[in-house]
Order: C-alpha cells, then sequence, then structure tokens
C-alpha cells in the first residue's frame, strides 16, 4: 500500500505510464546502455485529496550540476516573473528591512529584479550549473536543496523574511512537511509564502498528462494545498490564477489568523468540489482521455509517415519525455527535436533517444509539420515562427486535444 506523503493515508493510483527515464536526463550514444528507467504512476489520496507520485526518484539525481533547464530562454517567462517580482516589490516588502528569499531559483529570473533594486534577496538552488547563471547576475545564491535545517541556518545568518518566493518547485519537493515547517519559522509574523505550480484543474481539464514526470511530485488543487497548510500553522490567503504553463496557480499563504483570507479561496474550494477534483472517478475519466489522446497522436503522425511528410518537434521539454515514452513516438516519426537550449543540443531525449539540435536546423530546412512539444509557451512561438507558417508549415498540438494548426 502507498502512504500518502502529506497526510499518511491510502493513495489510490489513477494512471500507470509504465517504466520512464529521468525526464530531463539528455545523453549521448555512449550513456544508452547504462540508461535508468523508473515506474511512473499517479494517484489520488481519497482523504486529503492531495494527487501525487506513487514512487519517486532521488533528488540528486533530478537536479544536479547538469541540469539542462535554464528558466530564462522564454521571453514570455522572463516578463512573468518581472511582474510577478514586481507585486512582491509593491505588495509584501517591510520597506525598513525587506528580505526575499526564492527556493529553485534557477538562472535568476525571478531574484534579477530585486538584485537590481538592490534589495535584500537569497536564492537557493541546487543544481549549481543554472545557480552560477544567477550569481554572475549578481544574485546572492546557496546551492543546496531547501528543507528545515537550511531554514534553520538561514534564519541564523540572515533573519527572518518578508517574502518566500517558489515556482514551479513547491511541486517537486517529496518533503513538503520540511519545506513548510521551515517556512513557518522563517517568515516574519506579517511575512507570507507566495508560490506557483501547474494547477490540477487546468491539467484534469486539459488532458495535460505531459506534465506527469519525475520531477512533479505533487499536483496541488487550493482544497489539497490547504489540508496541507493547516498541518503547520499556516492558511492560504489568496489565490490567483496565471496562464503560464498551461494553467498554473498561484497561492499566498501566511502564518493563521495573520492576514484576512480572501473569498476567492473558499470559492475555488468550491468550484473544485463541483469539478469533482476530490473523487476517484474524475482520475479514470481523467486516464481514459490520455489513452484517447495517445491513440490520436499516434495515428496523426502514422499516416503522416504514410504520407512522406517530414515531422520535426519544437521544444525538448520535460513533458515531451512522458509523451515520447508513453505513445511510443521515436525518430522514425519525429526526425529530431528543435531547441534552443546549448545543453542539450547534440543529446538525444531520454527514453525514446530522438536526436535534439539546434533551433537554426528547424531555420533552414522547415519541415512539413511541427510537432508542438513546448505547447504551453504557443502564443509566443506561433508569434516568432510566422515564416514558417507562410511557408506552409503546420503545427501539431496534443492539449486541449491532438489538433493540426
Ligand atoms: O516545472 C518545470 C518547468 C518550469 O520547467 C521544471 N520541472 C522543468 C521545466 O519543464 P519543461 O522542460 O517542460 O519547460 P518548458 O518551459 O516548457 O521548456 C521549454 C523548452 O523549449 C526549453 O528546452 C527551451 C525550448 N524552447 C525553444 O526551443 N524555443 C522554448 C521556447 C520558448 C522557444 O522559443
Ligand atoms: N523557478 C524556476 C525554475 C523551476 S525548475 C522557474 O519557474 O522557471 C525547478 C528548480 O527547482 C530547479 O532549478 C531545481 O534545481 C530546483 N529545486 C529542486 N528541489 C529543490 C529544493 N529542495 N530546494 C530548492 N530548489 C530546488
Amino acid at each position: 500500500m502507498n502512504s500518502c506523503l502529506m497526510c499518511g493515508s491510502r493513495v489510490s493510483e489513477f494512471i500507470s505510464f509504465g517504466p520512464m527515464p529521468v525526464a530531463n536526463g539528455f545523453l549521448t550514444p555512449e550513456e544508452f546502455a547504462q540508461e535508468r528507467f523508473f515506474p511512473l504512476n499517479v494517484g489520488l489520496c481519497t482523504t486529503c485529496k492531495m494527487v501525487q507520485l506513487m514512487e519517486r526518484v532521488d533528488p540528486g539525481t533530478l537536479f544536479h550540476e547538469g541540469y539542462p533547464y535554464f528558466s530564462s530562454t522564454s521571453r514570455s517567462m522572463s516578463d512573468h516573473f518581472q511582474a510577478f517580482a514586481g507585486l512582491v516589490k509593491v505588495e509584501y516588502m517591510d520597506p525598513a528591512d525587506p528580505f526575499v528569499v526564492e527556493i529553485g531559483s534557477n538562472d535568476g529570473i525571478m531574484l534579477q529584479h530585486f538584485a537590481v533594486a538592490s534589495i535584500r534577496h537569497l536564492g537557493i538552488e541546487p543544481s549549481t550549473n543554472v545557480a552560477r547563471v544567477g550569481m554572475a547576475k549578481g544574485i546572492n545564491t546557496v546551492c543546496e536543496f531547501f528543507d528545515q535545517d537550511l531554514a534553520r541556518s538561514i534564519l541564523d545568518e540572515y533573519g527572518p523574511v518578508d517574502a518566500f518566493l517558489g515556482a514551479n518547485v513547491m511541486c517537486h519537493i517529496a518533503e513538503l512537511d520540511s519545506v513548510l515547517a521551515g517556512i513557518k519559522l522563517l517568515l516574519k509574523p506579517e511575512g507570507v509564502l507566495i508560490f506557483e505550480d501547474p494547477y490540477l484543474g487546468d491539467i484534469v481539464e486539459k488532458t495535460s498528462y505531459d506534465q506527469m514526470y519525475d520531477e512533479h511530485i505533487f499536483y496541488f488543487s487550493v482544497t489539497s494545498l490547504g489540508h496541507a497548510l493547516e498541518k503547520h500553522s499556516l492558511e492560504l490567503v489568496d489565490i490567483m490564477p496565471q496562464k503560464v504553463h498551461g494553467g498554473s496557480m498561484r497561492y499566498v499563504v501566511a502564518h493563521r489568523g495573520a492576514r484576512p483570507v480572501s473569498p476567492s479561496v473558499t470559492a475555488q474550494c468550491a468550484r473544485e468540489d463541483a469539478l469533482g477534483l476530490g473523487l476517484v472517478e474524475t482520475y479514470e475519466r481523467f486516464s481514459r482521455s490520455v489513452e484517447g489522446s495517445r491513440k490520436e497522436l499516434m495515428a496523426l503522425l502514422h499516416d503522416l509517415k504514410g504520407q512522406g511528410k517530414r515531422v520535426v518537434g519544437y521544444g525538448a521539454t520535460s513533458k515531451s519525455t512522458t509523451v515520447t515514452n508513453f505513445c511510443g513516438i521515436t525518430e522514425d516519426l519525429v526526425e529530431f527535436i528543435s531547441d534552443t537550449t546549448p545543453d542539450k543540443q547534440g543529446r538525444y531525449t531520454p527514453g525514446a533517444h530522438i536526436p535534439v539540435r539546434p533551433y537554426q536546423e528547424f531555420l533552414a530546412d522547415y519541415p512539413d509539420y511541427s510537432l508542438l512539444f513546448a505547447w504551453n509557451h504557443a502564443e509566443e512561438i506561433m508569434a516568432n515562427e510566422q515564416e514558417f507558417q507562410n511557408a506552409g508549415g503546420k503545427w501539431i498540438v496534443y492539449v486541449p486535444k491532438v489538433q493540426v494548426l
């Protein structure tokens, strides 16, 4: 029996993607033989409603000196974090002695806005290669995994925090209890934790099953997070839906009773009840939609191959590892995947071993179709690729449904 990471009750598995490689484990042919696979199964805790991975990969295998995701590769994400930082500066900093901490600060996409304003800040980023990019921008960074022990030493060295930030990182940490205990310790009496992650409601509604991979341990709802925070005398005081990463939720958390609770929190819990986010049947339906999506995508790719069309992937995302391995997409269907990240180029995708090539190769010889693995950046990418479209190029997307655009 699997016990819930948050409340210890039974977790009911609703989907199994089969054996999966490390989602960001881009590799060379010499490494193919040693590639390791892990079961990727997801379940719902019917008690506290937390959706979570059934088995997990050790964090050191995922986040290390060769982590290939650099946050600042997307223009729209840079704009998003500039606005996020702006809001925090205006609404949540104590002007007398401001101090902001961010976990998963990556290449400094958010904290750079505090650093340039000479606001006291600290990034916590265990992947040293991406952390170094942030440090070169003048961001004070600790290269460690955040937990309760690190919180104690931060408190001793720097004092308490006005705003503790996290984007796409809280859902990555199995020891969420230790993280929340550490944040509880660090926050000033009026301090806030503000974080955002892909939202479970969007994942279910859009069948975006590719958000499920080794790094994403939790798939939060407002309801399940509310339960997780209660144990630590923390409280959700506001929520703000975000368009990024296919639909995210930003959560504002404070010490219990310290700030008024926005009516949007209870309203969203009621919406989640109406959507059935706490019910096993909802996920059984989701699982059937995922199977349908796989069949449609594979039928389309085989059809295009039969017609002799060239298909190239766009964006070697972490999410694409789930899609290619679950669906069985290999180089015979998708010639290569174009990506702007130098650390991914020249390597092969995890498990499916599709070559990752520099973006210039996409530009130099447009394919007939481009399979948009970075569908969460569709607006930005499609605006940039007018020429591809003018040349007759077509997009294949699979979220929220398989479509040619
Ligand atoms: O949660 C996570 C999010 C924030 O980032 C992490 N666990 C890992 C990562 O997930 P992802 O790899 O699915 O993220 P993206 O942002 O969808 O990845 C986009 C990929 O596409 C990058 O490799 C960069 C590339 N790209 C490109 O080649 N051309 C992106 C854009 C916008 C482009 O124009
Ligand atoms: N915040 C960035 C990066 C998200 S990727 C963005 O939204 O684009 C997740 C990041 O969290 C990685 O850089 C990873 O190294 C970091 N991370 C993973 N576990 C962590 C932990 N326990 N403490 C701090 N950072 C962590």
